[in-house]
């Protein structure tokens, strides 16, 4: 079944210039890269990004991290892949949340550490089933910046020139 996932280059990731070492990673899936860019994250997309752990007693570093503010690198890169198994593929190569769980070969396992303040800086982000994927894309991405017609889009010319999702 093709499916779409959101993927992250978090701003470890990119500190650590490991963008060309995992996009060379993700292309061993043979899925299509069908949007691609840098963003600079507000305070406001982290939060929405991370809502389900907002409870969480590590949340506030959480969102620190995805903005850069321990790395020194106010970005992150942000993809959508498509293809077949696109979610189960992009997990497996990623690991582990815990990148001390992480299998040792995996992005997370070669590359991820949690800090002394706790925080698991696992390098990559890539949603986890279908739902949370069509959640986040439609978050970080508007229509026309993805290549294929993913999601249904706002009939309306006004919602059009907007870039709005239906
Ligand atoms: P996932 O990224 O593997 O889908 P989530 O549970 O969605 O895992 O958590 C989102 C992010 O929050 C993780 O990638 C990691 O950076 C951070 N995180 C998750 N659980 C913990 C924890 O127990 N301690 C510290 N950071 C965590
Ligand atoms: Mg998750």
């Amino acid at each position: 079944m093709n499916q779409a996932v959101l993927i992250l280059i978090k701003p470890d990731g990119l500190k650590k210039s490991l963008t060309g070492n995992i996009l060379t990673r993700l292309s061993e899936t043979k899925l299509e890269i069908v949007a691609a860019k840098m963003v600079r994250v507000s305070a406001a997309l982290a939060k929405e990004h991370y809502k389900h752990l907002n409870d969480k007693p590590f949340f506030n570093d959480l969102i620190k991290y995805l903005q850069g503010e321990f790395h020194d690198r106010r970005k992150v890169m942000a993809l959508v892949y498509w293809g077949k198994d696109a979610i189960g593929k992009c997990r497996e190569l990623a690991g582990a949340t815990n990148p001390e769980e992480a299998e040792s070969t995996s992005i997370r396992g070669s590359y991820g550490r949690i800090t002394t303040g706790g925080v698991y800086e696992n390098v990559i982000h890539v949603s986890s089933n279908e739902s949370e994927a069509e959640r986040e894309i439609k978050l970080w991405f508007a229509p026309d910046e993805i290549i294929v017609d993913l999601y249904p889009v706002a009939e309306k010319e006004e919602q059009r020139r907007l870039k709005g999702w239906a």
